[in-house]
């Protein structure tokens, strides 16, 4: 990695925090509609492990997307105009914010049925297969998924048939309002590999140069033909499940603790303790990242709503 790399990781989380914090205000003014889900203090999760992709890799994962979008090369304008249902977003404004999606980028989604995209994933791994494709198709989901029919279903056809997707746990231990060993009957989900015969890995999540470098090496493990593998990357939302979740379900003090443990804070002192950037430059990063917030929010609010005719458009294949 040279510089340029290392302050494009920060880049991309600062910009993924400041894309939240004005999501959830926008939300409170009314302007976005149905349900919100923040990624804030996960950011290192998706920034790492995407970073570690090549082009051709695909990326799935559930509601909690706007930042893996944005690391997957979808811009702040385009996502903050979809969750404003704007004909200028994503998906034209029809998606919204658990619909964020850009084939073109290889973003296959944003799905809001818990674990109801893991057999999508095996089935996306399944054409590359048969296509002979060199792509590995990563797959996001919450620890909460790995309980629900969906993930023993499609995690065991994938192996049965050796394909190439890399499972990602993000365990941010709670599924709604409840904690993971309240839910699932082995609270450390990487043993969950073995009994569908899979290599698996535990990840600090917080440390955004951790994730990447295991990201990178099982990656490539799984491109070369390893068969799929599953990686728990630990990780904690520092707000609600969704926005107006009244979090009595964990105590103000343990939320504290991780937030003290800040990923971006984390890779800030990492990158000035290694002489890799230094305070001002990274100043100058935030500042960066905030003016592109704000221009895409302007751009968003300035954005005309899809027209009727788009009620029609979009639903069936047009071939
Ligand atoms: C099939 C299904 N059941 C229930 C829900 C309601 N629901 C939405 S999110 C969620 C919790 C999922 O937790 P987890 O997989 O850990 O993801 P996280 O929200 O922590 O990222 C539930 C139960 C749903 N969307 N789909
Ligand atoms: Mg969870």
């Amino acid at each position: 990695m040279d510089k340029q790399d290392f302050l494009n990781l920060y880049h991309q989380m600062v910009v993924i925090r400041r894309m939240e914090e004005n999501a959830a205000d926008l939300y409170q003014q009314g302007k976005i509609g149905g349900f919100l889900h923040l990624y804030i203090g996960q950011e290192a999760v998706s920034t790492g492990l995407i970073s570690a992709r090549q082009p051709q890799d695909r990326v799935i994962t559930a509601y909690r997307d706007h930042g893996v979008a944005f690391n997957c090369g979808l811009s702040a304008r385009e996502i903050i105009a979809e969750l404003l249902g704007k004909v200028t977003g994503s998906s034209r404004g029809k998606g919204g914010s658990m619909h964020l999606a850009d084939p073109n980028k290889n973003f296959w989604g944003g799905h809001a049925i818990v674990g109801a995209h893991l057999p999508l994933a095996t089935g996306l791994a399944l054409g590359d297969h048969y296509q002979g494709n060199n792509a590995v198709t990563i797959c996001m989901f919450g620890d909460g998924a790995t309980n629900i029919g969906f993930f023993h279903e499609a995690v065991n056809m994938a192996k049965v048939w050796n394909l190439p997707v890399l499972w990602v746990c993000e365990n941010n231990q709670y599924g709604m309002g409840t904690a993971v060993d309240r839910a699932s009957a082995v609270s450390e989900i990487s043993q969950k590999a073995q009994g569908y015969g899979m290599k698996s890995e535990r990840v600090d999540g917080m440390n955004v140069v951790e994730v990447r470098a295991a990201a990178g090496r099982v990656i490539a493990e799984v491109r070369a033909g390893s068969g799929p593998q599953l990686l728990e990357i630990m990780t904690y939302r520092f707000r609600g499940h969704s926005m107006g979740d009244p979090e009595r379900y964990r105590k103000a003090d343990e939320v504290h603790k991780w937030q003290e443990e800040d990923p971006i804070g984390i890779y800030r002192k990492y990158l000035i303790a290694n002489g890799i950037a230094e305070e001002a430059e990274l100043d100058e990063q935030d500042e960066q990242a905030l003016a592109e917030i704000k221009d895409a929010i302007e751009f968003a609010e300035a954005s005309p709503e899809p027209g009727p005719e788009e009620l029609f458009q979009h639903i069936y294949v047009e071939e």
